[in-house]
């Protein structure tokens, strides 16, 4: 049996891709050229070199300032529209999208810019793959909770086009607690609920985004392997973890894929997913993350790769029919 082949073929969900972090060297520049913008960098080969991440903060500035040539509807729809053409080659037929608006807004671009280009990308996603896709706005955690709350409000006018809201950018030094009630507006409004957690921050953070935020996901949460109660805990709630392996190596979480948690958190019976989080940046899409992360944990096996897909598509936000339908 070809375990690479069933990996790359198997129909999956990818829960967790920043839709900035899908922006390739090449179409950066493609749109500083039509945007009238002068990177700091002197070609594609340069700024590529430039991603030799030690930390998340290192690679955060370095995405903050690849987001800087988005400027127009038709920028974050051939964006997007860059990322179905991947997905499709990596037979996901469900992808659930962040977006930063505050990366944008703080630029002076409107969030209906965003949100509309975006948007009308995931219909032509559906027309021209089949995949069916979903925007999930996250709130910058290194801002305050004013700002949160302002974003939201600005939103608000485009709520049928996203379906949930997420925490994301420096983990350390801003913990859940700081957007508890931010979040509990967003309970309300119906939207889900997720946020990162347990990425660099310890496994209490993943605690406290459960009981102060009422996330439904976790992001990350690959820390959580440190708090054996917690442990329990999202295995018996089957609470996700939406883990992006090549980018906790990138980031030097686990410098070494083969040292990486998740066969463990797959064995203690965790709703376990694989994603990409930032492919343009993290050297690869889903399928590339499957394949490395199979090739690094010789444990993990062609159950394991069934059982992934399932907990793709069981921790996904797509109705239960729908849901039902994948299982
Ligand atoms: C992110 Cl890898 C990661 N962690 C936290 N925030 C992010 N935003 C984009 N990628
Ligand atoms: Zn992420």
């Amino acid at each position: 049996t070809d375990l690479p082949a069933l990996l790359r073929t198997m129909p999956k969900a990818e829960l967790h891709v920043h839709i900035e972090g899908t922006l390739e060297p090449e179409l950066i520049f493609a749109l500083a050229e039509r945007n009238g913008i002068t990177l700091k960098y002197d070609g594609v080969e340069a700024l590529r070199a430039a991603y030799a991440f030690t930390d998340l903060q290192s690679f955060l500035d370095i995405y903050y300032a690849g987001a800087s040539v988005l400027l127009k509807e038709e920028d974050f729809f051939d964006m997007a529209m860059a990322y179905f053409r991947r997905a499709a080659d990596d037979h996901i037929v469900h992808a659930e999208l962040f977006f930063d608006p505050q990366t944008h807004t703080a630029r002076g671009v409107d969030i209906g810019v965003v949100i509309r280009g975006l948007s009308r990308a995931l219909d032509t996603a559906r027309q021209d793959f089949g995949i069916s896709g979903a925007l999930i706005l996250c709130f910058l955690r290194h801002l305050s909770e004013e700002d949160a709350f302002a974003t939201l409000e600005q939103a608000l006018p485009y709520r049928q086009h996203f379906i949930g809201v997420g925490l994301d950018s420096s983990e350390q030094g801003n913990p859940p607690e700081k957007f508890a009630r931010v979040f509990a507006r967003c309970r309300e409004l119906g939207l889900h609920l997720v946020a990162h957690a347990g990425e660099e921050g310890p496994a209490s953070y993943v605690r406290d985004a459960l009981d102060l935020l009422h996330v439904e996901r976790i992001d990350h949460g690959v820390r959580s392997i440190d708090d054996a109660d917690l442990m329990h805990r999202l295995a018996t709630k089957r609470v996700p973890l939406t883990v992006c392996p090549l980018s906790n190596q990138k980031l030097q979480v686990y410098p070494d894929l083969r040292d990486h948690s998740l066969a463990k958190l797959l064995a203690a019976g965790l709703c376990v997913t694989i994603n990409s989080d930032d492919p343009a940046y993290f050297g690869g899409y889903l399928n590339t993350n499957f394949l490395a992360t199979f090739e690094a944990l010789p444990e993990l096996r062609a159950n394991h790769a069934w059982q992934l897909a399932a907990n793709s598509f069981e921790a996904s936000f797509v109705d239960a029919a729908t849901r039902t339908r994948w299982l």
